[in-house]
């Protein structure tokens, strides 16, 4: 039986043993998925705590709950160690470490270098090694592969490699593990087979591709998809308040289309740890062929001025009132990066609140999922969403729209509102007036 028979042979017998290196909110996931399959789970992290607290079978990521994970660790098929050495026994190993930007836009792909040097030191052979992290077309083939080639092994022979993009999403319940279709690509035929196979345990849809640089070039188009789309629709908001037109009446009238068009909304930036950073990737690789990525780069433009955008119509706002931003109360509701979730990271809330205090206000926050703000220089606490807090503001600014917020209650309290998200219920605010004094028209709600 050769190397790749015998693979196949002990995923299909259940005795595969899988290790996951980087276990966060995409490696975590995947490892309870293999292990709730039945088999044992290696998983590989630096951080000693989280090693510790999934050891103790506690879970540090919102979609993986202790009741689903604890029972794992405890039959012993899911451990967890910062030594890569446990690698050893593997057959397979995915990697799902995080691919952050440099301050410059370049992509850091130091993770990944750093995995495929361990894993080389652990040695390849006889296993799969599927890359999941989010990165340029190439990375697979020119980064990974020539460090697990150091061994004199031959890839498709005596080792595996594929790439596999994530699609976990946090948060989001509709789709699981096993029903998002998940894009595989080989480095050959072999590496391919070996990791459908792999998948086929946890997705009920492989979709293999034609190589690793097919995959990772399959998932930046997924996300520079959305990243473009988001910045039409902002820029459509910036066209609607020029013309005196609602951009909410019309996104979602032009939603009513049943074919030929998907729904995105305006709103004050882009956050996340994908959308943000993904594009930027692509148009790096580009620019290394002389090509320029026009589209991302206007979107990333688009997106990013939207912060500003919001300071704006604040400043507008409290102009109606005869206020400045300067020494205003300012209370922001929502910085997490998108509504239900707790994360921050990249969050236009941040950039929201540096510009309102560079320009002088007093800035608060509510948000139930963030208690403590203390991203970018920042150190704020969450404060209570009570009708004195936001009475006791000179505007309101609503950034991320939670299903917990009581938005007839910010309707009925807040003084003055600028709302990004369209949360707030409607109060007729004379938007269409097109006349020049309208913008010196006293309203209550704003809107993007
Ligand atoms: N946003 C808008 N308007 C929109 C959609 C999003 O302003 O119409 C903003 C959000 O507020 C957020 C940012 O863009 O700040 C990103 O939002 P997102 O909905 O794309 O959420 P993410 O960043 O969690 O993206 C993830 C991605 N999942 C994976 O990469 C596996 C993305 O591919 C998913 O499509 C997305 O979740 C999703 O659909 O929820």
């Amino acid at each position: 039986m050769n190397k790749k028979e015998s693979l196949l042979q002990k995923i299909k017998d259940g005795e595969a043993k899988i290790g996951i290196v980087g276990m966060g909110y995409v490696g975590l996931p995947l490892a309870v998925a293999f292990a709730e399959a039945g088999y044992h789970v290696l998983g590989v992290d630096v951080s000693a705590a989280k090693v510790a607290a999934l050891n103790a079978g506690h879970s540090y990521v919102e979609d993986v709950a202790d009741a689903v994970l604890a029972p794992l660790v405890g039959d012993g098929r899911l451990q967890a160690s910062t030594d890569y050495g446990i690698l050893a026994e593997a057959d397979v190993i995915s990697i799902c470490v995080p691919t952050p930007l440099r301050k410059t836009k370049d992509p850091d792909i130091s993770y990944i270098i750093d995995a495929a040097d361990k894993i080389a030191q652990v040695g390849a052979s006889g296993k799969l090694v599927v890359l999941e992290s989010t990165t340029y077309p190439g990375t697979t083939e020119e980064i990974i592969l020539p460090r697990l080639l150091a061994n004199g092994e031959k890839v498709g022979e005596d080792f595996f490699l594929a790439f596999s993009p994530e699609r976990i999403d946090p948060g989001r319940t509709d789709y699981t593990v096993w029903t998002t279709p998940k894009v595989i690509g080989g480095m050959t035929a072999a590496c391919l087979e070996t990791a459908v196979a792999l998948y086929s345990v946890v997705v009920e849809k492989p979709v293999p591709v034609s190589s690793t640089a097919a995959a990772e070039m399959v998932k930046l188009l997924e996300n520079t998809f959305r990243a473009v789309n988001i910045g039409l629709v902002n820029e459509v908001a910036l066209m609607c308040d020029k013309l005196g037109l609602n951009v909410w009446e019309v996104v979602e009238a032009a939603a009513t289309k049943p074919y030929g068009f998907m729904k995105f909304t305006p709103g004050p930036g882009v956050g996340g740890h994908c959308i943000p950073l993904d594009p930027h990737y692509l148009s790096w690789k580009l620019k290394t062929v002389n090509y320029t990525a026009r589209f991302i780069e206007l979107a990333a433009e688009v997106n990013s001025h939207m912060p500003d955008y919001v300071v704006g119509k604040v400043a507008d706002a409290l102009n109606t009132e005869r206020k400045a931003i300067n020494g205003s109360r300012v209370l922001i509701l929502g910085v997490a990066y998108k509504p239900n979730v707790g994360d921050v990271r990249e969050s236009p809330a941040l950039d929201v609140i540096h510009l309102l205090r560079d320009r002088g206000a007093e800035v608060s926050y509510c948000d139930p999922y963030v208690a403590d703000l203390t991203a970018e220089g920042l150190a704020m606490q969450s404060v209570d969403l009570t009708d004195e807090a936001l009475r006791g503001a000179d505007c309101v600014v609503v950034v991320t729209n939670h299903a917990a917020f009581d938005w007839n209650q910010v309707a009925a309290q807040a003084p003055l509102v600028v709302d990004t998200r369209n949360a707030v219920p409607d109060e007729g605010n004379g938007r269409f007036d097109l006349r020049p004094e309208a913008a010196t028209q006293r309203r209550r709600v704003w809107r993007l």
